[in-house]
């Protein structure tokens, strides 16, 4: 096999957090929708979709090297999410667990010198220094702008102009 074992169960690992963080922001995407914020809704419906890429992208290398995946079941998100302050608190933690993930997988690779699997890592580490840089700055404008009906329709706005980049 082109890669240890060790490092497939991590792939494995990381394909269901890539699914699982698809379902938990359609879960998101549900809750803002529910509770008005349809900028925000789009916003988590596309990033559902873009962890469903992550996690195809993992499966399509493992594939090219002629590994079988499993493909995981996903669990059920905890449905507890009462404010949109919240729901991009959560999400940050999402991502910054995810980058922990990542960049242990990463480390295993390079200490196995499995080189074309820390290559492959290498778009996986870019992408979450933008990810966690996005939910902190969007984050940042409930200080800014504030928490008022008003302050959230704005960010509700901001959210919405992020879907449609
Ligand atoms: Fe795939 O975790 Fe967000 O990006």
């Amino acid at each position: 096999m082109k890669v240890s074992k060790k490092i497939l169960n991590l792939l494995h690992d990381q394909i269901a957090m890539e699914a699982n963080a698809s379902n938990y922001y359609l879960y998101l995407s549900s809750w803002c929708k529910v509770n008005g914020y349809e900028g925000a809704s789009s916003f988590f419906q596309n990033h559902s979709s873009e962890e469903r890429e992550h996690m195809l992208k993992i499966i399509q290398y493992l594939n090219d090297l002629k590994i079988n995946t499993v493909i995981p079941s996903v669990s059920k998100p905890s449905q507890n999410v009462k404010s949109l302050e919240q729901v991009i608190k959560n999400s940050l933690a999402n991502e910054q667990k995810v980058t922990k993930s990542i960049d242990k997988i990463y480390g295993v690779a390079q200490n196995e010198n499995d080189h074309r699997t820390s290559i492959f890592l290498e778009w996986f580490v870019r992408e979450q220094i933008e990810e966690e840089d996005l939910f902190e700055s969007i984050l940042q404008k409930f200080d800014v702008i504030g928490r008022d009906k008003l302050a959230l329709h704005e960010i509700d706005k901001h959210l919405q102009k992020l879907s449609q980049k």
